[in-house]
């Protein structure tokens, strides 16, 4: 792509007189619209778990779950201050609920992923159907259910909210409302989803209406369990050591329509190749320790933090320990566009 024409005085007066009349000539500004690698404002960034949970306990003592709708710390990419991105299309926030609290029920049009990271009892609650989260559970709420959220037990829960706001935002298509009540009814029993669609069945003659995955918890023993005994295979991919994509059983494609979610398992002292691809990924730790280095710069992360690979930054992996990591990214939306690109190593 070439670059912008000089500027001349000609010129610099004709873009002067045509932008009163909403025109811009496309030859000053088509290499900053049509670059020939992506390029972006979102930059890799690290979030420590015990700052952002401090900061959470601090917020507790200036505002209830109710008061605040939901007791969320946003964690705002370095790059995209003000626009409560972590990154270009992806929203990222800490929720915290308090022994006996409840985050009131309400829907919007955003899908939402939660990974629960400290638990000792509570539950969301999704459809009219509960589900108790528990550490390393990766939670669907799909667009427009009304959901609500509740501690049970005497000790903080928290989680990582994963939402695609940004992308609903892009699309004017935000729409939401509350409930009018606290909690909402609930209609079926716990359990229920996943006794349906969770034990590689489904009943017969189940056709599902909407893009999105009818099994709402992905409990973290069986997302771990299988990547325990798979590890006795060692067939680690270079890049990626043992990751696998979370699934909607109906069509066995991605679990949301517009957020894909892997765990990974990168066995101790592992290093991947290099990796990149367009889809900016939110990688959260979940057990044992490791380095991510992002281009130039090295991130040393432990259970819990919080990491960005912007797009198209080289990533390399090293666990210092038998090390899982749970992602995020808007993959099927670049797939399902024919945008998605990946590279495996250096070339
Ligand atoms: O729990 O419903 O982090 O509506 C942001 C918006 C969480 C939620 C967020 C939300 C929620």
């Amino acid at each position: 792509m070439i670059e912008a024409p000089a500027n001349t005085a000609e010129r610099d007066a004709f873009y002067a007189a045509i932008e009163p009349e909403s025109m811009r000539a496309l030859w000053s500004v088509m290499g900053a619209i049509i670059t020939p690698e992506p390029k972006s404002n979102c930059r890799p960034a690290l979030w420590r778990y015990d700052s952002v949970r401090a900061r959470l306990i601090e917020a507790a003592g200036l505002i209830t779950a109710k008061e605040a709708e939901r007791r969320v710390l946003i964690l705002e990419n370095p790059g995209l201050k003000g626009t409560s991105k972590v990154t270009t299309s992806l929203y990222c926030g800490v929720q915290l609920v308090m022994p006996g609290e409840v985050a009131p029920a309400h829907r919007h049009t955003q899908s939402a992923l939660r990974f629960v990271l400290e638990s000792a009892g509570g539950f969301t609650a999704v459809g009219g159907e509960k589900t108790e989260m528990k550490f390393g559970d990766f939670v669907i709420t799909p667009n427009w259910e009304w959901h609500d959220h509740g501690n049970t037990s005497d000790a903080p829960i928290l989680w990582l909210d994963g939402l695609d706001i940004p992308i609903v935002q892009f699309f004017d298509a935000s729409f939401a409302e509350g409930y009018g009540d606290d909690q909402q009814p609930i209609t079926r029993p716990e359990g229920d989803s996943f006794a349906r669609y969770g034990a590689n069945m489904m009943p017969l003659g189940y056709e599902r209406a909407v893009p999105v995955s009818p099994i709402f918890n992905y409990p973290y023993e069986r997302s771990r369990e299988a990547l325990e005994r798979m590890k006795a295979a060692a067939e680690w991919d270079p890049c990626h050591g043992l990751k696998m994509r979370y699934v909607n059983p109906v069509d066995g494609g991605w679990a949301m329509p517009t957020i894909g979610t892997c765990l990974q398992l990168l066995p101790k002292g592992f290093t991947t190749a290099p990796y990149r691809a367009t889809d900016a990924t939110v990688f959260v730790g979940v057990e044992g320790s490791g380095r991510a280095r992002i281009g130039a710069e090295t991130f040393e992360w432990g259970p819990r933090d919080v990491f960005v690979v912007p797009s198209w930054h080289e990533v390399v992996h090293e666990a210092d320990e038998d090390a899982v990591l749970f992602s995020y990214s808007d993959r099927p939306v670049q797939e399902k566009l024919g945008l998605f690109r990946e590279r495996r190593g250096n070339h």
